[in-house]
């Protein structure tokens, strides 16, 4: 950039100098006849050069300083930088990757609703929230990442890509609407933020073409409301597109309090009769028909949704099963997912607990799951958290026992009551002698520290024998029952008693 302005510089000059030369002597001659005149004017001639000249070079050296000086301006307030140095950066990084036929992701980011928090925080911390963002953004991105801040509460982020997959770039999304949303958490505001990505050269090759492409993807996003993301092209937003839908039902199905739940029985092994159930939740929509969690739970952990499924799931089992008369008489222990999502965030958690308490008989019997991985990824976080909700007088299971990198620190250092073998052991333990072996020294294990063991997925009578040999004291799975509406459960559980 510097080299091409002063070449520009030196060149203006020398074509200056080069006229001069050629047609100022020649313009004497031709005006002035008299010798010693003309050698008095060719001084004047050689000092108006000078002066000229000096004004040209006022000139020219004023328009290239002004250009650096608006080349390394920043944003002031979060030091990100200005548009018009995003824009040429942009273009430089396109250039390059577009030599080698790589690609530029560009995300332009809009907080939704920012009136609100200048209104209700003031601008002060607004421009807190503003610069705690910009922080968590260039944390976030690598030093070659560009990042500017076009407007007040819009960003652009401009980075090399060489995965381009859909998941990829949902991926992305999601990496930046975490991002906000830990800004907001931490300014306890309500905010989102709505995105527009566009990725060269699908979306244009050039900075302009990009930066158009992804705020038309932006607006897009903005016209379906907030925390909402579009990616241009338009085959990719479909799916974006549809999961906004189903996230807006399910949001409606859990305002008509539409989920349902069935109930899997646990057995005792060595007796047969049941020890406790786990709740699972199920959504039959009216309109899109069965919903399988798989797809819907990521969903609304991802949406913040999910603490609110939990609650329903809490308040609806405790209903349901309080209805019938089965707690305390035939069910001891109600077994209710936790997700991970939930379970690192100490506010949800606290709703949880509020929740928990408003309903205190249902105390006694609920036992919450949660996932190993989740359990072991804040491991003094956990011991805590579990420690604490176990005071509450509330059970603690980790479900999906043996799949994480370091399963032997639930034993050494979380407060558990039980663990559930994770069902890819159940599977092999009648092929494979060495899931026999692990199984087997799991329960010697959990017994000596006192911890119950359920195993997850029993679906044969081979699987059940091995269990019973290895001394497992519980099992849930397909070959003994499967998960089922309460009025079954009450069925089947009266069969059992009979
Ligand atoms: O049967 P099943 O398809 O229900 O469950 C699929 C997945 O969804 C399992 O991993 C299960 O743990 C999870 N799941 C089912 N019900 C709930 C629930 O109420 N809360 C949470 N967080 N997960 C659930
Ligand atoms: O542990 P988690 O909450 O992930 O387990 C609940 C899931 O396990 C539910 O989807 C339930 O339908 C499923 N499930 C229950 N019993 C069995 C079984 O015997 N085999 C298999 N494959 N899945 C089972
Ligand atoms: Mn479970």
């Amino acid at each position: 950039m510097s080299s091409k302005s002063a070449l520009k510089i030196a060149l203006i000059y020398a074509l200056v100098g080069v006229l001069w030369i050629l047609f100022s002597d020649k313009a004497l001659e031709w005006l002035v006849e008299d010798s010693q005149q003309l050698t008095r004017i060719q001084t004047y001639k050689g000092w108006a050069f000078v002066l000229v000249s000096a004004m040209l070079f006022y000139v020219l050296s004023l328009c290239a300083l002004r250009q650096v000086d608006r080349l390394h301006q920043s944003d002031p307030l979060t030091k990100l930088l200005r548009h018009y140095r995003f824009q040429l950066y942009l273009q430089d990084l396109l250039s390059e990757m577009n030599a080698i036929s790589g690609h530029v992701l560009v995300i332009e980011i809009d907080i939704d609703d920012f009136k609100h928090l200048n209104a209700h925080f003031g601008y002060e911390k607004a421009d807190q929230f503003l610069q705690l963002f910009a922080r968590k953004l260039q944390e976030h991105y690598t030093a070659d990442t560009l990042i500017a801040r076009p407007g007040t509460d819009r960003f652009l982020v401009a980075k090399r890509q060489v995965r381009v997959q859909p998941e990829v770039l949902e991926e992305e999304i999601e990496e930046v609407r975490q991002l906000a949303a830990e800004t907001a958490r931490e300014f306890k505001a309500p905010n989102t933020i709505c995105m527009g990505m566009a990725l060269s050269p699908r979306d244009g090759d050039s900075a302009g073409l990009l930066l158009a492409a992804a705020t038309t993807a932006l607006n897009n996003a903005r016209l379906a409301g907030p925390g909402t993301a579009r990616i241009h092209n338009a085959e990719l937003s479909e799916r974006e597109r549809e999961r906004q839908e189903l996230l807006g039902r399910l949001q409606e199905t859990l305002d008509e309090e539409g989920l349902s739940l069935v109930y899997q029985p646990q057995f005792a092994v060595d007796t047969g009769r049941i020890s406790g159930c786990e709740v699972l939740v199920r959504w039959n929509d009216p309109v899109l028909g069965f919903v399988s969690p798989d797809l819907f739970i990521p969903l609304a952990e991802r949406y913040r949704l999910i603490d609110r499924i939990t609650r329903f799931v809490i308040h609806r089992a405790y209903q349901e099963l309080s209805q019938e008369g089965l707690l305390g008489s035939a069910l001891q222990r109600v077994s209710v997912n936790v997700s991970a999502v939930e379970f690192s965030d100490p506010q949800q958690m606290e709703a949880l607990l509020q929740e928990v308490r408003s309903i205190d008989h249902f105390r006694d019997f609920l036992q919450l799951e949660i996932t190993e991985t989740a359990a072991l990824n804040n491991l003094k976080g956990s011991a805590e958290l579990i420690r604490r909700l176990r005071e509450e007088g509330l059970r603690f299971s980790i479900d999906d026992f043996g799949t994480g990198y370091s399963s032997l620190a639930v034993f050494k250092d979380l407060p558990v009551d039980e663990i559930k073998v994770d069902r890819g052991f159940i599977h092999e333990l009648a092929e494979q002698s060495r899931a026999a072996a692990i199984v087997e020294a799991i329960i010697h294990m959990a017994r000596s520290f006192n911890v119950a063991v359920v195993a997850e997925g029993v679906e044969t009578e081979e699987q059940l024998a091995k269990l019973r040999a290895c001394g497992c004291h519980e099992a849930q799975g397909f070959l003994l029952a499967k998960p089922m509406k309460l009025k079954q459960l009450k069925a089947f559980i009266a069969a059992q008693g009979a």
